[in-house]
């Protein structure tokens, strides 16, 4: 069993000079106890800790390393176009060029503004929506993470849910008092919101496939019907797919579901590891941004050289070879029965939900399909099973309010050690 020698000095060291010792909250393993662990470095499919013990990755940075880590062709681009110096300030035709690619890969985006963030992008998105339509309020989904702008942190996903962070200290009422909240796959009261607030939302925001109260389905007939009564109620519908973008379709969740959206956020992926999110969508409704419209946004490093030519030599793999993405769903596939087969026999509940490479699992009786019923499975349980695999070798996302992220230089060979773990781990719970 691995022991965590020297990230456990680490942790000490590094919380006497950041805030809970890591730069972002879901890192410090809070809900789940016990050290964060401290990686030294990554390739392919594993995570090397400070005391060198090999991991079997499945958060993949939260999902950017989606063909594993230290992709080649990527760690080349990075090291030939870092010689040209880091940022200009200034327009490059690598941002015409990535702009142009995105469009190709993904349907009914027209025009899109390059930023340094998931957040960047669902806050711009956000913006402008308002803007675009003059109306206030928005409607986001319980258990759904747009990223940490004042608006979406109410009843938001991910680290939020995770730390059950009911209000957060600092999000006054004037910047959420017109966010209006409803669950996920509650069809009825998104109408109910739409007619009590006749005139006066301007946006739906969801993730199309929720992954930040673990990995959530939208019900049959849900997004349609969103598309409908924003179309109808000339609201905005945002797919904010930071998450699902480039990874259940090269053209994400729009070309996944086959509806389209009025503005998409993107992140993650097209960063390759990068800092890098996006925004964009109908013409009419981009045309609102700065400079062109009044919509300000703006970033330092928006659409930085080297962020730049780390996505886009990752998107035109993507786009080059289309039988990644239909490997990495094959190899989900082949986890997933693995996983069900040994949850099976161990004969104790539980519910898996999966698309695509995206997947989770959750001790629940009954079906997991919004926050509330992803909070009442049993979590405690899952936070033993991180333990129990992570000292095995295999390195889960530290919540169960997050999505496993699966990446394609994981082998048949690493997924049947995971099975394995795992069938050896719940002996232990
Ligand atoms: P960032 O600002 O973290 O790049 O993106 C925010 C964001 C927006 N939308 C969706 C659907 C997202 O999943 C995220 C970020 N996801 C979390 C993990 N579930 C990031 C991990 C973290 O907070 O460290």
């Amino acid at each position: 069993m691995y022991t965590y020698e020297s990230s456990k000095t680490l942790f000490e060291r590094a919380q006497q000079s950041i805030p809970g010792g890591v730069n972002s909250p879901v890192r410090a393993f809070k809900s789940v106890g016990g050290t964060p662990v401290f990686i030294q470095k990554a390739k392919g499919a594993y995570l090397f800790d400070a005391d060198g013990q090999q991991y079997i990755d499945y958060i993949a940075s939260w999902g950017p390393m989606i063909l594993g880590h230290a992709y080649e062709p990527v760690i080349k681009a990075i090291q030939a176009q870092a010689e040209y110096s880091t940022s200009y300030g200034a327009p490059t035709e690598l941002e015409i060029e990535m702009a142009e690619l995105i469009k190709s890969m993904v349907p009914n985006v027209d025009l899109i503004r390059m930023v340094s963030s998931g957040t960047e992008a669902c806050m711009s998105a956000l913006r402008l929506a308002r803007g675009y339509t003059g109306r206030n309020k928005f409607i986001k989904f319980e258990g759904c993470y747009h990223g940490h702008a004042d608006p979406f942190l109410v009843k938001a996903g991910s680290g939020v849910a995770t730390f059950n962070i009911q209000t957060v200290p600092g999000v006054t009422a004037g910047a959420s008092g017109d966010t209006l909240n409803c669950a996920y796959n509650n069809w009825e009261a998104v109408q109910r919101l739409v007619a009590e607030n006749k005139d006066e939302v301007a946006a739906i925001i969801l993730e199309p496939v929720a992954g930040n109260m673990g990995c959530i389905l939208p019900e049959p007939g849900f997004i349609e019907g969103l598309r409908k009564i924003c179309t109808e109620e000339k609201i905005v519908l945002i797919f904010d797919e930071v998450m699902n973008g480039f990874r259940l379709a090269a053209g994400g969740a729009q070309e996944k579901l086959g509806i389209d959206a009025d503005l998409v956020t993107y992140g993650k992926v097209i960063g390759a590891g990068m800092p890098v999110g996006a925004f964009g969508g109908k013409k009419e409704i981009m045309e609102s941004v700065a400079p062109l419209g009044n919509v300000y946004q703006a970033g330092t490093l928006s659409g930085n050289p080297i962020a730049m030519i780390a996505g886009y030599t990752l998107l035109k793999e993507l786009k080059n070879n289309p039988a990644l993405l239909q490997e990495l769903d094959a190899k989900t596939m082949y986890l997933k029965e693995g996983l069900q087969d040994v949850l099976n026999q161990w004969g104790q509940p539980f519910v898996i939900n999966h698309i695509g490479s995206m997947i989770s699992v959750h001790f629940s009786e009954t079906p997991v399909t919004d926050f509330a019923s992803a909070q009442a499975a049993d979590n405690a349980r899952f936070n033993k099973l991180f333990h129990s695999m992570l000292k095995r070798g295999i390195y889960l996302p530290p919540s169960a309010f997050e999505s496993w992220f699966l990446n394609n230089a994981l082998s048949y060979s690493d997924l049947d050690k995971t099975v394995q773990v795992l069938k050896e781990s719940l002996m232990e719970l």
